[in-house]
C-alpha cells in the first residue's frame, strides 16, 4: 500500500498543463483545440513525446485512441487504464479532459521517480473526439472501443464543412493499425474537473463519482417555405424559424416538468437561408437532454419528439428527427469506486460521492470494464467556457487520488 506522503509532483503537473494549453489557444484565455485539427495533431505529438520520455511505449488504434503503456512485472496481465481526452470545445477551457490525460502521465512520472513497479501494466489513454463538437456524437471513440458503433460508421460522420471523420483522422496521421477494443482491461479510472459548482461550494477536495447521468442528442430538421418577408401575408407563411423558436422554449420547459434532476438544452441551431428578408424555409437544431433516471430520460425523449412534431403541425412544417447521440445512465464499478474513496481517505482529502452531469469516456468504458471517476473542483463550476479555471492544488489532489487508486488496483510489487 502506498503511504500518505507518497504524492505526485504538483509543479510538474501544472507546468505540463500550461505547456499543453499553449496548443490551440482560444481568444479569451482558454482553448480551441477541436478534434482532428492540426492543433489536435500537435497536442497528440507532444503527449506522445512526453510519454516516450517517461519510458512508455505508445500505440494508436484505428480510431486514433492513443495508449501509452508502462509495463507490469507480469505484462501478460490486462492493463489498468487512466484515460480522458485532449480535444476541446471551440470555446473550451484548459482543463476539461486534459487534466485526466496529463494527471495520468504525472502518475507514471511519479512511479518512475519512486522506482515503483506494478504487477499489471498501466496505460494512459487519450480518447479521440470526446467532445463531439466538430463530429457528433460525443465520446465517439471510447464508444467504438466499447462496441457502441463500428469504426466505419464513425469514419462516415461529417463536420459542418462536410469533411469526414475518417479522412481527417488519416490526414493528421493518427488512423492507427491497432484494432479498436476487444481486449481485456483490468480497470479504468478517469480524473476530470467537476464542471459543476458543488465541490468548490462545499469546500471539498475531490469527488468520488459513483454514477453518471444518461444523455440523448436528438437532431430536428423543420422544413417550411422560403418567401419574401415584405410581400407574403402572415396567415400563409410556413416559417421554420418560428417553429424552432417555439421548440426551444418547449424543450426548456420539459426540463422543469421533469425536475429536479433533468436538464434540456438547444445549443446548436442552423437557419436556412439565414437572410434578413427571406422567411426561413429550413432550420436544423440539436436537443441535448439528460437525466440520471433511465425511465425519466426515455419519457423526456418521447415528450420532446411528440411536442416538437405537434408544434410543426400547427405551423404546417415538415418535421424530421434523428437520435445522433445516446448513452444510458451508468453506475460505476463498486470496487473501483471504493478504491477511489480509500485513496482519498488515506491521503486525508475531503470528499463526497457524486453523480456526473457531464458525459465522459468512462461512461462508455464502464460497459466493458470496471471503471470509476474522480472529480476535482473548478472555479464557479464553470466549464465549456474559456474562463474555466482550477487551482494547482486541486489538480494535484485529484492526481494523488488517481495515483493511489491506480497503484493499488495494478498491484504494488515490493522490492
Ligand atoms: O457533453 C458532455 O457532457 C461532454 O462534455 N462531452
Ligand atoms: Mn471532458
Ligand atoms: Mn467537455
Amino acid at each position: 500500500m502506498l503511504k500518505t506522503n507518497q504524492k505526485t509532483n504538483q509543479t510538474r503537473l501544472w507546468d505540463s498543463l500550461m505547456d499543453m494549453a499553449k496548443i490551440g489557444p482560444g481568444i479569451a484565455g482558454g482553448n480551441n483545440r477541436q478534434t482532428l485539427t492540426d492543433d489536435d495533431k500537435q497536442a497528440r505529438d507532444l503527449f506522445g513525446t512526453w510519454c516516450k520520455a517517461a519510458g512508455m511505449s505508445v500505440s494508436v488504434d484505428a480510431m486514433g485512441n492513443m495508449f501509452a503503456r508502462r509495463e507490469g512485472t507480469d505484462d501478460t496481465l490486462p492493463p489498468v487504464m487512466m484515460g480522458s481526452h485532449l480535444d476541446t470545445q471551440p470555446t473550451g477551457g484548459k482543463f476539461d479532459g486534459v487534466l485526466g490525460v496529463l494527471a495520468g502521465l504525472e502518475v507514471i512520472r511519479t512511479l518512475n521517480d519512486m522506482g515503483i513497479r506494478t504487477k499489471h501494466p498501466i496505460e494512459v489513454v487519450n480518447w479521440t473526439n470526446e467532445e463531439g463538437a466538430r463530429f457528433a456524437p460525443a465520446m465517439v471513440s471510447s464508444g467504438v472501443f466499447a462496441g457502441v458503433m463500428s469504426p466505419q460508421e464513425a469514419y462516415a460522420i461529417k463536420d459542418g464543412e462536410g469533411k469526414s471523420f475518417g479522412d481527417e483522422l488519416a490526414r493528421i496521421g493518427y488512423k492507427g493499425e491497432l484494432s479498436v477494443g476487444g481486449r481485456e482491461i483490468k480497470a479504468m479510472f478517469e480524473l476530470h474537473i467537476e464542471q459543476g459548482p458543488i465541490l468548490e461550494a462545499e469546500g471539498l477536495d475531490v469527488g468520488v463519482v459513483a454514477h453518471g447521468q444518461g444523455l440523448r442528442w436528438i437532431e430536428f430538421t423543420l422544413t417550411g417555405f422560403e418567401c419574401h418577408t415584405g410581400t407574403t401575408p402572415m396567415p400563409v407563411r410556413r416559417n421554420a424559424l418560428l417553429g424552432a423558436a417555439r421548440a426551444v422554449e418547449f424543450v426548456n420547459q420539459v426540463a422543469f416538468d421533469f425536475a429536479p434532476n433533468a436538464v434540456a438544452t438547444v445549443g446548436l441551431l442552423n437557419v436556412s437561408p439565414n437572410s434578413r428578408n427571406i422567411v426561413p424555409g429550413k432550420v436544423m437544431f440539436c436537443v441535448d437532454i439528460r437525466n440520471p433516471s433511465l425511465e425519466d430520460l426515455k419519457d423526456m425523449e418521447t415528450t420532446v419528439v411528440e411536442g416538437i412534431e405537434r408544434i410543426a403541425t400547427e405551423i404546417g412544417l415538415e418535421c424530421e428527427s434523428e437520435v445522433v447521440g445516446a448513452y444510458d445512465p451508468v453506475a460505476f464499478d463498486k470496487d473501483c469506486v471504493d478504491a477511489v474513496r480509500r485513496a482519498a481517505d488515506r491521503l486525508g482529502y475531503s470528499h463526497k460521492d457524486m453523480v456526473s452531469g457531464a458525459g465522459h469516456d468512462a461512461c462508455h468504458i464502464a460497459a466493458i470494464a470496471p471503471t470509476a471517476m474522480i472529480f476535482c473542483p473548478c472555479v464557479g463550476g464553470v466549464s465549456h467556457n474559456e474562463a474555466e479555471e482550477i487551482s494547482p492544488e486541486w489538480a494535484a489532489a485529484g492526481a494523488d487520488v488517481l495515483f493511489h487508486a491506480v497503484a493499488e488496483t495494478a498491484g504494488l510489487v515490493e522490492g
